[in-house]
């Protein structure tokens, strides 16, 4: 296949998947399957993807091939050119230079403990020049208060207790890149998460101490950050949560990441972290927490962002604002971490061990299945237990394939309240929240 076609590719399955299969693997009968291809098809197909199909009989029709799609969930940008960031690992792809966003692609997201070089980053506005002394950094809580504070960074870790959890952290934006038409905003695959050790106080102990009022109903946050504008009047995000979600145990104003003194990239000296909900919430270079009598209105709070379809609506069409609510807890989600997509085994390799992560928002993840037919057969992976709530699951399979060829290994997890990850990105929205569809890899043996 010329490097054109395979550019053109994914717009193609986009635009129109049934030509897509016809120009790639020559005509495709009009079933929901590839399994009455004929020998001149098949040949094609194997020939587009590498190798022959054990599997092809199952493979739905008008998919592009994970080997060959480019926003698939899993596939790489073509020549990611190296993030060039300090302490940061070079294998993130940049998603945004102003303001600066990097993604982890899936298969760097492998180890039990996000590491501070491989965690993504989410800039709205400029990043601020890092605090020279972190214990003497303030922030201020007021609004619906009895007691209005100022603290120190020095004096919260003096007057209250601290905890550490092992938590994800995930832009309410994860997997925008699935949606078709395309939505608006930063182009996620899965990798706008990370699962840290984050050391803080929770913020209900100082809400405690402030004296939150009856009429106090949702928080307002404020940062350092400068907008890209320059402008001081206007703030780079400012987004809240109604006061149960603030009130949560493991809901923390945050000093320390993996061990670590949080770095100013990561919003130190103080954030917040705000588990399970959009990552928006969890505030960097934290200097007000305002208590409101009314839901906040601040920006990222209004018209479309972070906020999803009640009733679905016409994808690319005109969202009705009346028709949104805001995104609360962040949808199931499972990724394929070891192999990376695109793996070549030796001939003759006849198992295939599978690492992965799999989290959820506010309900955790019940169980985590994989597919290597194209989703005819599941076999349920073993997921390590989490640490604590809203710790991500660690999950291993081992998986049998019958003979050399092109395998897609597909993972699907499900949350508590029983929902499964779709096969594409479902209820779109303009900003594109709330994709997550099953993620898969190619993998090519001999
Ligand atoms: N002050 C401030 N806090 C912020 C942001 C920001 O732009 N400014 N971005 C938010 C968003 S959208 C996300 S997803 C997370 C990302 O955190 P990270 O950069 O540490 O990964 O920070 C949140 N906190
Ligand atoms: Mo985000």
């Amino acid at each position: 296949m010329s490097k054109q076609i395979e550019r053109s590719m994914d717009e193609l399955y986009q635009a129109d998947p049934e030509r897509a299969d016809a120009v790639v693997f020559g005509r495709v009968p009009a079933t929901n399957r590839r399994g009455f291809l004929g020998g001149a098809g098949l040949a094609a197909m194997g020939a587009a993807v590498g190798g022959a199909i054990p599997f092809s009989a199952n493979m739905p029709a008008g998919l592009a091939p994970a080997a060959v799609a480019q926003t698939a969930s899993g596939s790489q940008p073509k020549k990611p050119e190296p993030f060039r960031f300090p302490g940061k690992d070079e294998g993130l792809t940049v998603l945004g230079d102003r303001p600066l966003v990097a993604e982890t692609p899936e298969h760097l997201l492998d180890d039990d403990t996000t590491p501070l070089s491989k965690f993504f980053i989410r800039n709205n506005g400029q990043i601020p020049e890092a605090a020279a002394d972190a214990d003497a950094w303030k922030f201020v809580i007021d609004g619906e208060v009895n007691n209005p504070l100022t603290i120190t960074l020095g004096e919260l870790k003096k007057r209250f207790k601290a905890v550490s959890y092992r938590m994800i952290l995930e832009c309410g934006g994860n997997g925008r890149a699935f949606f078709q038409p395309t939505a608006r905003g930063n182009q996620w695959t899965n990798g706008g998460a990370g699962c840290a050790e984050w050391t803080g106080v929770p913020l209900s102990e100082v809400l405690r101490v402030a004296g939150l009022k009856d009429s106090a109903r949702y928080t307002g946050h404020s940062g350092a950050d400068p907008h890209l504008s320059g402008d001081e009047k206007l703030a780079s995000i400012s987004r809240g949560m109604p006061i149960p979600k603030a009130m949560e145990q493991h809901t923390l104003i945050a000093w320390a990441m993996n061990g670590e003194p949080l770095t100013n990239i990561h919003g130190g000296p103080v954030r917040l972290i705000v588990p399970g909900w959009p990552g928006s919430l969890s505030h960097k270079w934290l200097t007000r927490i305002w208590i409101r009598d009314r839901e906040h209105d601040g920006s990222g709070m209004t018209g479309t962002s972070y906020r999803v379809p009640i009733r679905p609506m016409v994808p690319g069409g005109k969202a009705d604002d009346s028709n949104f609510k805001i995104l609360e807890s962040m949808p199931v989600r499972g990724i394929i971490t070891n192999p990376a997509n695109g793996a070549r085994l030796a001939a003759g390799t006849r198992s295939l061990a599978l690492r992965g992560a799999a989290w959820d928002g506010d309900h955790g993840v019940a169980r985590v299945d994989v597919s290597i037919d194209f989703g005819a057969t599941w076999m349920q992976a073993k997921a390590a237990p989490p640490r604590n709530r809203y710790d991500w699951a660690r999950w291993t399979a081992s998986v049998n394939l019958p003979s050399d060829g092109y395998y897609e290994v597909w993972v699907r997890a499900t949350d508590n309240e029983g929902r499964a990850q779709p096969h594409i990105a479902g209820n779109w929205n303009p900003q594109g929240y709330g994709g997550n569809p099953m993620h898969r890899i190619a993998v090519l043996v001999g």
